[in-house]
């Protein structure tokens, strides 16, 4: 593996989730894997989890970090091609990607959509700008359109507190004052969708997400339909994709609350956080003995761990 944007990057899912839970156990068997070498972790975007996790990792292999956020560290950057660079940014991807790939042997990126173009958005520009002029492996610390690290310690999540062999998985939309990106549900999608699992979708309709992603689900606007039985019920909002980046739904009715759950097979509770209580769950449904998110994000150290490791075996 020399790049991690996506599922499709990964050679063997299971023996993916396997090594990361192998790590789990034993964090400290690669202590000298990556010895003098350097992360950068640069970050267009705010991040508590996905910052710490992928520092801890890092440590746990002997690695050096380095990280940045874009424009308040450093000079703010232009992405297009082509253009006279007299507005707001100083430097160009096209140098700082090479610049930060002399002193970097691999680096995270972290940048959202603007959530005003689609066809921009879904072109991956930055992460692919920094594949392309780095030189060195990219690891999305979250892109545009997918969040691979936190689909991956999901999954792990999944597999450590399943209690059947087909679990039923239902990713349900919730409402949310502020327009959010696609990218969690759409990896979680794209993952789910290899793993031995029933998977189906909720949403309000117009929420819609990119057939690339979620062909092979069940999707339904039932929300009650989708969570009867279910064994894992995972809540996002995103924003529309169909009419691109918008709020075309504020019914809260799609909140998790003990009711919801209650229709549910004893599922446990699962969100990437960060959350907004009482907003896409319930105090009770986070509080309660079957939220796992705490574990979920303690799995973002695995996650990492493993891909990590993965790409210092392969590429040096
Ligand atoms: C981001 C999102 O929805 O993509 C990050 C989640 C990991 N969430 C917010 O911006 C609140
Ligand atoms: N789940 C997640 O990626 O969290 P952060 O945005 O805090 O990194």
């Amino acid at each position: 593996m020399r790049h991690f944007t996506s599922v499709n990057d990964v050679t063997d899912i299971q023996q993916l989730v396997a090594l990361a839970r192998e790590l789990k156990k034993n964090p400290l068997q690669n202590s000298e894997l990556g010895k003098n070498k350097t992360l950068g972790l640069i970050y267009f975007n705010p991040s508590l989890r996905t910052r710490l996790s992928t520092q801890k990792a890092a440590h746990n292999l002997g690695l050096r970090v380095m990280d940045m956020n874009v424009g308040s560290d450093s000079w703010t950057l232009e992405i297009r091609d082509d253009v006279v660079m007299d507005g707001a940014a100083s430097e160009h991807i096209k140098e700082a990607a090479a610049v930060i790939g002399q002193y970097c042997d691999i680096i995270g990126i972290r940048s959202f959509p603007s959530l005003n173009d689609k066809e921009t958005d879904y072109k991956e520009e930055v992460i692919q700008k920094f594949i392309k002029y780095s030189g060195v492996p990219v690891i999305s610390l979250e892109s545009a359109t997918l969040h691979p690290l936190q689909s991956l310690a999901d999954m792990m999540t999944i597999e450590e507190l399943k209690t059947k062999k087909r679990p039923k998985v239902v990713l349900t939309w919730a409402a949310h004052p502020k327009a959010l990106p696609q990218a969690v549900p759409n990896s979680f999608a794209e993952w789910m969708n290899k793993a031995e699992v029933d998977f189906v979708i909720t949403h309000p309709e117009g929420y819609e997400l990119d057939e690339k992603f979620t062909k092979g689900a069940t999707i339904t606007h039932n929300q009650d339909e989708a969570l009867a039985g279910a064994d894992f019920v995972y809540a996002k909002n995103w924003s529309s994709y169909t009419n691109y980046g918008n709020i075309i739904c504020k019914d809260k009715t799609w909140m998790i609350t003990e009711e919801k759950m209650a229709l549910t097979n004893n599922a446990k509770f699962m969100h990437c956080l960060p959350i907004r209580r009482n907003v896409i769950a319930s105090d009770a449904v986070l509080d309660g003995p079957n939220a796992v998110v705490i574990q979920e994000a303690g799995n973002r150290v695995w996650s990492a761990q493993a891909v990590l490791k993965t790409i210092l075996e392969t590429q040096f």
